[in-house]
């Protein structure tokens, strides 16, 4: 990894404008490898801009970059154009949740989703992904530590948090280094903030979401399988938190859950086992063929989102990602059954 580095410091140093990129809506992970790499790049003497796509929706990550002092800032703010270096984190280029624009190929990805579009990745100088890791956080840990950066206090919390909520306190999609990693940052880590992030106070909002989301939800008992229609949202973020709140049903293999906000439908994945193949796979094929979709993800963890075109509504989307779910799982579309 030392020459992966020297080619990763050679590609910053003594360079002006470094830019570093979430993914869209970004999630701690995706804030936390990136707050990350902007500390390497500052090791070496280069300052970097960070910035997000999308929208800061989840309390918790409001929270996280508040409480951390993570100098994050919309990527409306700024032209990517204007840097001679763009890192794109926890994300893939053209891969949907992407917020560069397509014809921008990035000069960095460090990643930990499965490689997509090899094409253009030949085109990016400096390419780290690593499917078989729970976080983006944790390779930016293991470049820290390769490299004797000092890990302040903030920084440890951010990149533990980010860790532990990529894969649920470990217990998915995690590998044995990002156990060691975790462990090793934990002593570092700022305890009573990272419980201040992990239960902030919630908007009413959630609430009201939570309480349709339930109402909406059927489920089939014979495959174990849970849909939900969450209708209009304002948090594309939402989608996911329902999944990983309804995985948690007793009985249960696998979830669904979709929610529209303005232009796009947004869905989640989840299953609770390795049942027979992953939720990446399911996921990306749930939106073959459709015009504006794009999805991916882990095992046990997937998601996506279509642009609503005029030729199809929300509904007709809707109901093409449910029946295709359900066919993926042979899951008898008649046998659902209200949830509450
Ligand atoms: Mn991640």
């Amino acid at each position: 990894m030392g020459d992966k580095l020297d080619i990763l410091r050679h590609l910053v140093q003594n360079k002006r404008k470094v830019l570093i990129v979430t993914h869209t809506n970004p999630d701690p992970d995706s804030i936390a490898s990136s707050y990350a790499l902007r500390h390497l790049f500052a090791s070496w003497g280069t300052n970097s801009v960070l910035v997000y796509g999308g929208i800061i929706g989840r309390a918790e990550n409001k929270a996280m970059i508040k409480r951390l002092r993570i100098p994050l800032r919309s990527i409306q703010t700024i032209n990517p154009f204007n840097f001679k270096v763009v890192s794109l984190i926890d994300a893939q280029p053209a891969s949907g949740n992407s917020p560069l624009p397509l014809s921008l190929v990035p000069n960095i990805v460090i990643d930990h989703h499965p490689q997509r579009n090899i094409s253009l990745l030949k085109k990016v100088p400096f390419v780290d992904i690593r499917s078989s890791y729970g976080s983006t956080s944790t390779i930016l840990a293991e470049y820290l530590l390769k490299e004797g950066v000092d890990i302040n206090r903030r920084l440890a919390t951010a990149l533990y948090y980010g860790i532990m909520s990529d894969t649920r306190d470990l217990s998915r999609n995690a590998n044995e280094i990002d156990v060691r990693i975790a462990t090793d940052l934990y002593p570092k880590v700022l305890v009573k903030t990272l419980a201040q992030i992990e239960h902030p106070r919630l908007p009413r909002e959630y609430f009201r979401i939570l309480q349709e989301a339930l109402t909406r939800t059927m489920w089939y008992p014979v495959k174990g399988v849970l849909i939900s229609d969450l209708g209009e949202i304002m948090d594309p973020n939402m989608v996911a938190i329902i999944a990983d709140f309804l995985v948690r049903t007793e009985g249960v293999r696998w979830v669904f859950t979709a929610g529209k906000k303005d232009q796009e439908v947004f869905f989640s994945l989840r299953t609770t086992g390795y049942h027979k193949g992953s939720t990446d796979k399911l996921a990306r094929s749930l939106i073959r063929g459709i015009e504006g979709g794009s999805a991916g993800g882990h095992e046990a963890t997937a998601g996506g989102r279509v642009w609503l075109s005029a030729a199809e509504g929300k509904n007709e989307i809707m109901q093409k990602l449910k029946e295709r779910f359900l066919k993926g799982l042979s899951c008898d579309i008649s046998k659902g059954i209200p949830f509450v």
